[in-house]
């Protein structure tokens, strides 16, 4: 090859390789390859030669171009291969670093203990009660015989919204409702929430009830403690408790009792702790929802399930429970 021609290739060579970003290198190639390139422009001259000279010439310059072409390609390719060389690197991931740990949530203490007392009641045929938060004062009150200048109606103890409604005190309207819609043998529990105006180390304003009723001809005190029996050894896992009746009152049973439990092994030995209100549904109760009381007698329950839950899982303060702190949560996951 002539040494201008070779000039030109070598001069190609080495701006082509200085270039470090595909647009300069566009322009290089414009500088050799374009329109007026000084390759291009070479090749404009044959125009002017003799046919000699232009077999000559011709066949040079074009060796010319085709290596100038080598180049640019070459040096595209280099480019293109680490632009993509660094595109990786930076999206590069480190395989071996631990994965992300994804907590899979869990069910807070208060769910687990009312879905345990659910399974254990449905499991010998009992029905589970639904029913509003927001409920009537006929719901909530009336139907369940308790006076007009009951204190449990008082301002002070029950949260009053608009329209003459009220946010339920404890569970019995869901059981007002049901008794207004099925006809005896009635075998229900009503699980849920309550609220009362109340509020301190040992009083949440809103807390869980389940409440237990049983209606039939000749249900008795003796049912209620069979019942209630069975559903505590099946709760705490164990044979070794026995109850105890304390003569009590409420405005919807009579007569009305508190139920005691005491373990009878372990470290709790003995002790009585008060777990639930009960008694045989007053008349007036089963005459507000149309069941006949000559014919039909019954026995409720209500339970506080938080209770129980503090009891099982040995949890001493109630604000654990609604504060929702995360390292206390996932314990029960
Ligand atoms: C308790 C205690 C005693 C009760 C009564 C009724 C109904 F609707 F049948 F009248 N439901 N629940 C009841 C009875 C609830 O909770 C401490």
């Amino acid at each position: 090859m002539d040494s201008s021609l070779l000039h030109i290739l070598q001069e190609a060579q080495a701006a082509m390789s200085a270039a470090t970003d595909p647009a300069s290198l566009e322009n290089i190639k414009a500088q050799f390859l374009g329109k007026s390139g000084k390759v291009t422009e070479l090749l404009k001259g044959l125009g002017q030669m003799s046919v000699e000279e232009k077999k000559v010439k011709g066949k040079e310059i074009n060796d010319l171009k085709v290596q100038v072409e080598a180049v640019l390609n070459a040096r595209r390719d280099a480019l293109a291969a680490q632009a993509m060389q660094s595109k990786l690197a930076a999206q590069a991931i480190d395989i071996t670093k631990p994965g992300r740990q994804r907590g899979a949530g869990g069910l807070h203490p208060a769910m687990r203990t009312l879905e345990r007392i659910e399974e254990i009641f449905t499991s010998v045929g009992f029905d589970l009660a639904d029913g509003p938060e927001i409920e009537t004062d006929f719901h909530n009150f009336t139907a369940l015989n308790t006076p007009e200048d009951h204190p449990a109606r008082s301002m002070h103890d029950t949260f009053y919204v608009e329209g003459g409604n009220l946010l339920r005190t404890h569970t019995s309207p869901m059981q007002v409702r049901y008794m207004q819609t099925h006809e005896p043998p009635i075998r229900i529990i009503a699980p849920g929430r309550v609220y009362r105006v109340d509020s301190d180390a040992t009083h949440s304003p809103m807390f869980h009830q389940v409440e237990g009723l049983w209606i039939d001809q000749g249900v008795s005190f003796a049912d209620l403690k069979a019942v209630f029996m069975d559903f505590l050894k099946k709760f705490f896992e164990t044979d070794d408790l026995t109850i105890r009746f304390r003569p009590s009152f409420f405005p919807f049973t009579e007569p009305s009792a508190e139920i005691d439990m005491a373990f009878t092994s372990g470290p709790n030995k003995g002790k009585w702790l008060e777990i639930a209100g009960s008694g045989q549904v007053h008349p007036n109760v089963l005459r507000h929802v149309g069941i006949d009381p000559e014919k039909y007698t019954g026995f409720a329950f209500g339970v506080g399930p938080d209770r129980l839950t503090m009891l099982r899982y040995g949890i001493n303060d109630l604000r654990l429970f609604y504060e929702n702190d995360i390292r206390f949560l996932q314990q029960f996951n």
